[in-house]
């Protein structure tokens, strides 16, 4: 059962001139990316009553007499906040539950999140690490998703979604180690950065082929639902709507439906895929539109209103406990970075579009006005948290930049509780490298950057 308490839906036309002006609105629907603020293909609704569908014809919600008749069309989108921060009329506050502790908690995760990723960024502009990605412009989705969570609930995440470890206490210390592949890093360097994984975070490592996780999650929740222990824990599964066009998108979504899966998908639709944008990606109602289709339960966030993910991810997870049941969410967002440091977007999309999304609908700022508002946050408190933030980063990049990497052997272990022979042959080509190589220049500047420097692989040489 879904509890009533959202209280009245709004028509789009309404929500929306409280929060953009409706010139804004034409100005920017150039490059429509569907469902976004600056196109919007849905209407907005505060109820998670008429929001939350399971069949395909449970979308018109919208005025028949409002002004834009586009409105009637599509799966409505569930929002809480108004573009400026304000509950929507009709939104019961105290539905949603939420203390100041876990509101100041929320927004103190959402800039923790931005600082990490401008100061990593940088680092890998400055050659000092190999690879990164950025949330910028998702900080909602992804924080507000991970907050409705228990922390043993298992999270099997796609690459973009650092803040949910962030939420879980995951230090700063161990995600300088992850990026710098450090001799301290969990996953001994064997990923590349921000491919993070924590066994006590219930943190499943992520990989970098699109969707694999999703019939893995679907399999870690059927494994869930037959453990006596944990029935109050549910999956949560994190992919982009570019990866929900892979064929392993489709295999998982249909064994968690068919076998009862407790898993929770949530979609970061943030209007591209790398280059490709969403309008290309597909020709359905986005990615929400599918969830009938496979038997699972279905809503559509508003990705940038944390308290509305927050809100439909609390309720994903009851309904995925209590019918021991799939559940879909789709956030609507948008991708205010580079798809990774090996991109550049400025390339396939309009630089003007991102500073409007910057401004028109920024995640942070809703929220913080949303705080301000209830005087449990000031502007001063956000920038001596953003000084401090600053310096705690730097402080732990500065720590693991100066760590040794993990010793060249092993990368040999721990794959196979004895090393089989075709490695043992390698290592062994390795170790006459390193014996052939080692005081060239380029060599010797290498190698005293592992443990042991290389010394470790001498009693692999093979005696002639
Ligand atoms: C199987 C596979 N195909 C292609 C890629 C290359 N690739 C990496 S990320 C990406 C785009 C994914 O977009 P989306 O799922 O929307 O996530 P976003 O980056 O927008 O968060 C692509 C095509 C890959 N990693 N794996
Ligand atoms: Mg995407």
């Amino acid at each position: 059962m879904i509890r009533p308490i959202y209280r009245s839906a709004l028509t789009q036309s309404r929500i929306i001139s409280r929060s953009f002006s409706a010139s804004i609105i034409r100005q920017s629907s150039s490059t429509s990316t569907g469902h976004l603020p600056g196109y919007p293909s849905s209407p907005f609704v505060s109820t998670l009553q008429k929001a939350v569908f399971d069949s395909v014809n449970a979308n018109v919600v919208s005025d028949p007499n409002a002004e834009d008749q586009q409105t009637k069309k599509g799966i409505p989108t569930f929002r809480v906040l108004d573009g400026k921060g304000s509950l929507l009329p009709g939104v019961d506050e105290s539905s949603l539950g939420l203390s100041k502790e876990e509101a100041r908690k929320i927004m103190e995760n959402m800039l923790l999140l931005p600082a990490l990723d401008v100061i990593l960024y940088n680092a890998q502009r400055q050659g000092r690490i190999s690879f990164m990605m950025t949330s910028h412009g998702e900080e909602a989705a992804v924080i507000g998703s991970a907050s409705a969570l228990d922390n043993k609930d298992e999270v099997f995440a796609q690459y973009r979604e650092m803040g949910v470890l962030l939420y879980r206490g995951f230090s700063l210390d161990k995600v300088m180690n992850q990026v710098f592949g450090t001799s301290d890093d969990l996953g001994q360097a064997r990923q590349m950065p921000i491919h993070f994984g924590s066994t006590d975070h219930h943190f499943h490592t992520i990989s970098s082929p699109l969707a694999t996780q999703i019939p893995q999650a679907a399999g870690a929740a059927y494994a869930l639902k037959r453990m006596k222990d944990r029935k109050e824990n549910v999956v949560v599964c994190y992919f982009g709507e570019g990866a929900a066009s892979e064929g392993d998108a489709h295999a998982g979504m249909n064994m968690a439906a068919t076998l009862k899966c407790p898993v929770i998908f949530v979609v970061r639709n943030n209007g591209f895929a790398i280059s490709t944008p969403s309008t290309e990606q597909y020709a359905g109602d986005g990615i929400a539109s599918r969830g009938p289709g496979y038997g699972i339960s279905t809503i559509r966030v508003d990705g940038n209103d944390v308290l509305a993910v927050r809100a439909a991810m609390k309720h994903a997870k009851q309904h995925a406990i209590q019918h021991s049941a799939p559940f879909l969410i789709e956030c609507m967002t948008y991708r205010v970075g580079h798809h990774s440091t090996s991109d550049d977007s400025s390339a396939y999309r309009n630089r003007k579009d991102v500073e409007d999304w910057k401004r028109l609908d920024n995640p942070l700022a809703r929220f913080g006005a949303f705080l301000q508002e209830r005087g449990w946050w000031t502007e001063e408190e956000g920038e001596t948290l953003r000084k401090q933030y600053r310096k705690d980063i730097v402080k732990q990049l500065d720590i693991a930049e100066h760590k040794p990497r993990p010793s060249i052997s092993s990368i040999f272990e721990d794959t196979y509780k004895e090393v089989p022979p075709h490695l043992q042959e390698q290592r062994a080509e390795l170790a006459r490298l390193i014996n052939m190589y080692g005081q060239t220049d380029a060599w010797k500047k290498e190698l005293p950057k592992y443990r042991d420097q290389g010394k470790d692989m001498e009693q692999y040489l093979e005696k002639k």
